[in-house]
């Protein structure tokens, strides 16, 4: 199981988005603290990804909350990638006053996870301009961090590339493999390996290759899950290079 931490500010549109990725309704309100519990949901089409939304940042918290707020926070570094998200409808300056206000409570946390582990999300891309989309990805990069992905979960725009980001980040490029009839020395059938994949990772493409009895998948798999099942699938399997196309 890998897992994907969503924080960020509260109202910067988490919970949107986690409902817009994982499908699973979480409470959604416009004002503070609607997500005082974490939730947990699946992504969708990607079973074995789990989306982790937190309770978000706030300027002034109140004490009687830092405790749990800094226990949340700690748990999502924990995940294997954070998405940090914010809101690309926020005035400039204010903008980059909660970016910084968040990267300084990361760095506190800095022994629990890897900047690394960072991609930056920019929410209601459908409120601005392309020319501001534009500006805040400058000042994102200018903290040295990658370039956001600009999303909306209201029009649905950058998700799909959003859900591109996420898998290649968790388990690099996609791989094809070409799956083998069973011989004398093994027993498993087409379709049985085939369902062991869609258990194992996310199968981008499934084709037939003609005049052989071949079947290639095209699939965003962990490596040491795929050398695993290799080990066991008596030569029924054999890996192809890494792919560059990327359809989700
Ligand atoms: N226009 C627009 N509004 C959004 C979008 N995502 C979230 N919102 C609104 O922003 C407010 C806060 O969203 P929510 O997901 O609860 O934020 P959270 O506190 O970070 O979980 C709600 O009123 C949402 O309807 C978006 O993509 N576009
Ligand atoms: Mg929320």
């Amino acid at each position: 199981m890998k897992s994907i931490g969503l924080i960020g500010y509260t109202n910067a549109g988490k919970s949107s988005l986690f409902q817009a990725m994982a499908g699973k309704p979480v409470l959604i309100e416009n004002q503070l603290f609607s997500t005082l519990e974490t939730t947990i949901g699946r992504m969708q089409k990607s079973p074995r990804i789990l989306m982790v939304d937190t309770i978000g940042f706030v300027d002034n918290l109140p004490t009687v909350l830092l405790d749990a707020f800094n226990s949340t926070i700690k748990e999502s570094t924990m995940c294997n990638l954070i998405l940090l998200i914010i809101d690309s409808n926020d005035e400039k300056n204010e903008f980059r006053r909660k970016l910084e206000t968040t990267l300084r409570e990361l760095e506190a946390q800095k022994e629990h996870f890897d900047f690394k582990q960072l991609q930056t999300v920019l929410t209601k891309t459908d409120l601005v301009s392309n020319e501001k989309l534009n500006q805040l990805s400058e000042i994102i990069t200018d903290y040295d961090l990658d370039a956001p992905i600009c999303t909306s979960s209201h029009n649905k725009n950058g998700l799909i590339k959003l859900r591109q980001v996420i898998l290649s980040r968790l388990y690099g490029m996609p791989i094809s493999i070409d799956i083998l009839l069973p011989t004398e020395n093994s027993h498993l059938s087409q379709p049985a390996i085939i369902a062991h994949m869609y258990e194992l990772g996310h199968i981008i493409n499934e084709t037939k290759i003609e005049a052989s009895d071949v079947i290639r998948i095209t699939l965003w798999v962990d490596d040491a899950v795929l050398n695993r099942y290799l080990s066991k699938s008596n030569n029924q399997i054999i890996i192809k290079k890494e792919t560059k196309e990327v359809l989700v």
